[in-house]
């Protein structure tokens, strides 16, 4: 690659200026982004099975409508990400079939099952607020078309959290059951949670090209315990208690410390032993099939007005 090509692009990054499809670039850069984009799009994808698991079972017109939109977004989200990941080259077919062999990674919190309707409310309150976390500073990533779809994704992810932190609020106020519900969420979702951010810093492989290219602006460690100092509180105004008995208010530092997270839980999600990622994988086939005839009848028509034009 031309040294002074690369040169010019880091200082365009080191300017803050955003970088678009028909720009140089790195290959290193693009393959990195379509790495990440695409393992975002399929995480949205793969997101909405957990919460749609409950759209037919809300308890209220109210509450569906609500979960309904949200699941709603997370799809277009997942379609404005797979569709910034093609400004790379990338192709659409390529990157869901790897999603569906199982060579494509999305994130590891969608492995884990909601058994209760009180779960809607811990993956809105929790897994969206870590999202948000996450996405923020992502609006200011180096990649013009990543860091636009950002902007209105977190828009989206606020009301996704706010519905979530709603439920909550009814539930822990409730009935003792509403609440044991509640805590009992809480409990199970809370780790995987804070696994959401990916591996500590120190083995945080892309960290350190990806912050240069100012594709990260915050290390995983970090809006990993931006989560936490800004979570507490919240789970405090509820009432519920956060499970981690290492939970401790560094006065000095003005941090909420934490315990030591379960890494091998993490490897094992990642590798495809999670409780549900055989279920999800078959579930996003299953539909994948069944939505062969709605490709063949697209493709059928975008054929048959070309021929028309070409008359
Ligand atoms: N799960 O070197 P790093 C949502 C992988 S939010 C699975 O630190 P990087 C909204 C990582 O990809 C969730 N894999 O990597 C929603 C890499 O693998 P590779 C999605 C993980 O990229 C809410 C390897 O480990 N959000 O969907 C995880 O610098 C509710 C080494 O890690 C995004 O994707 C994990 N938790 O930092 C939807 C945000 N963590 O490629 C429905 C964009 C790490 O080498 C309902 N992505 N890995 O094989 C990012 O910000 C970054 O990619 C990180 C990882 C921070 C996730």
């Amino acid at each position: 690659e031309d040294a002074g090509l690369a040169a010019r692009f880091q200082e365009r990054v080191d300017a803050e200026e955003r970088i678009e499809p028909n720009d140089w670039m790195p290959a290193a850069y693009r393959k990195t982004l379509t790495r990440q984009i695409s393992q975002h799009a399929h995480s949205e994808i793969v997101g909405m099975l957990p919460e749609g698991n409950w759209i037919t079972r809300a308890p209220s017109l109210r509450r569906k409508a609500a979960l309904l939109a949200k699941v709603q977004d997370e799809c277009g989200h997942g379609l404005y990400l797979y569709a910034a990941a093609e400004t790379l080259g990338a192709s659409r077919e390529e990157l869901v079939d790897q999603l569906l062999e199982g060579r494509a990674k999305y994130s590891s919190i969608f492995n884990y099952p909601t058994l209760t309707w009180a779960d809607i409310g811990a993956v809105g309150w929790l897994v969206d607020g870590a999202a948000i976390m996450n996405q923020i500073p992502l609006c200011r990533c180096s990649y013009g078309p990543y860091a636009r779809a950002m902007i209105r994704v977190c828009k989206e992810e606020s009301f996704h959290q706010r519905q979530g932190y709603e439920i909550m609020v009814t539930l822990a106020k409730g009935t003792p059951e509403q609440k044991a519900m509640a805590q009992d969420a809480l409990d199970r979702w809370w780790w995987p949670c804070l696994m959401m951010f990916g591996p500590p810093d120190a083995a945080s492989q892309h960290s350190d090209q990806s912050t240069r290219w100012k594709i990260k602006r915050f290390s995983n460690d970090e809006l990993r315990q931006k989560f936490v100092d800004a979570t507490v509180p919240q789970a405090q105004y509820l009432g519920l208690t956060l499970p981690d008995p290492d939970l401790a208010f560094d006065e000095e530092a003005g941090h909420w410390r934490y315990g030591e997270i379960d890494w091998e839980e993490f490897k094992a999600v990642l590798a495809g032993n999670g409780p549900c990622n055989r279920d999800r994988l078959a579930a996003r086939r299953k539909a994948h099939e069944e939505g062969a005839w709605v490709r063949e009848a697209a493709s059928a028509y975008a054929a048959k007005r070309e021929a028309r034009a070409a008359r």
